[in-house]
């Protein structure tokens, strides 16, 4: 449900990373953030305790070019992944574009994974959203770490469907533009094709 002024030019679009407790989603935007050039950046916003967990939401607005004279603006979110959260999780996805499901690979955190992406599922429908038909990309988060879980067994746990996935290490970095990149365009197909092509 990407927002269009029609009088400003703008196309505002919201990509939401989701994913259960410390997966490493405000990791990503950080890195973000700091690789991207500031004209193209907005101020990012984190709301967290000073323990570093988000306590609300990260925010980061990027402006990535134009679409038939139409400025395309990404507003990238976090959701806080704390199981008790979920009043919060349920207001962020509320206009959501495209979703980046965030998945820590340590074996010991495969069920709270699992769980999260339920939850992104019942999350998503109480809103009228299917996650099959919304864009959307997974991210195995934390390859570096010993006792992390196979690709093949995460893929089949948590992208049955076979959206594009990617292995990465967000605190070095690793797979976080890929994992974006992938996200955007699959919003930017989808916006498309409600413009009529
Ligand atoms: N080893 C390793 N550590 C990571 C990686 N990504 C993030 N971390 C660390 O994991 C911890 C949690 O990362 P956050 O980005 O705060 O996690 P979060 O998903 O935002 O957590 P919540 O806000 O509670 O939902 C931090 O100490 C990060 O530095 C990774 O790929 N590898
Ligand atoms: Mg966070």
């Amino acid at each position: 449900m990407s927002f269009i002024n029609y009088a400003s030019r703008e196309i505002n679009c919201k990509i939401v990373y989701y994913g259960p407790g410390l997966c490493g989603k405000t990791t990503n935007l950080q890195y973000i953030y700091q690789r991207t050039n500031p004209e193209i950046r907005g101020k990012m916003i984190s709301l967290a305790t000073e323990t570093e967990r988000t306590l609300f939401f990260d925010f980061l607005p990027l402006a990535l070019g134009s679409i038939r004279g139409f400025k395309v603006r990404f507003h990238l979110y976090t959701v806080p992944g704390q199981v008790f959260y979920d009043a919060s999780r349920k207001l962020i996805l509320k206009g959501v574009d495209g979703v980046i499901f965030c998945a820590d690979s340590q074996l010991a955190r495969l069920e709270a994974d699992c769980e999260s992406l339920e939850n992104l599922r019942f999350n998503l429908q109480e809103q009228g959203y299917d996650l099959d038909r919304l864009p959307h990309v997974v991210q195995y988060n934390k390859r570096d770490l010993p006792s992390i879980a196979p690709l093949h067994e995460m893929r089949a746990l948590l992208n049955p469907r076979g959206a594009p996935d990617f292995e990465a290490v967000a605190s070095a970095g690793r797979g976080v533009f890929d994992t974006l990149k992938a996200a955007a365009r699959l919003v930017l197909i989808e916006l498309k094709k409600g413009q009529g092509g």
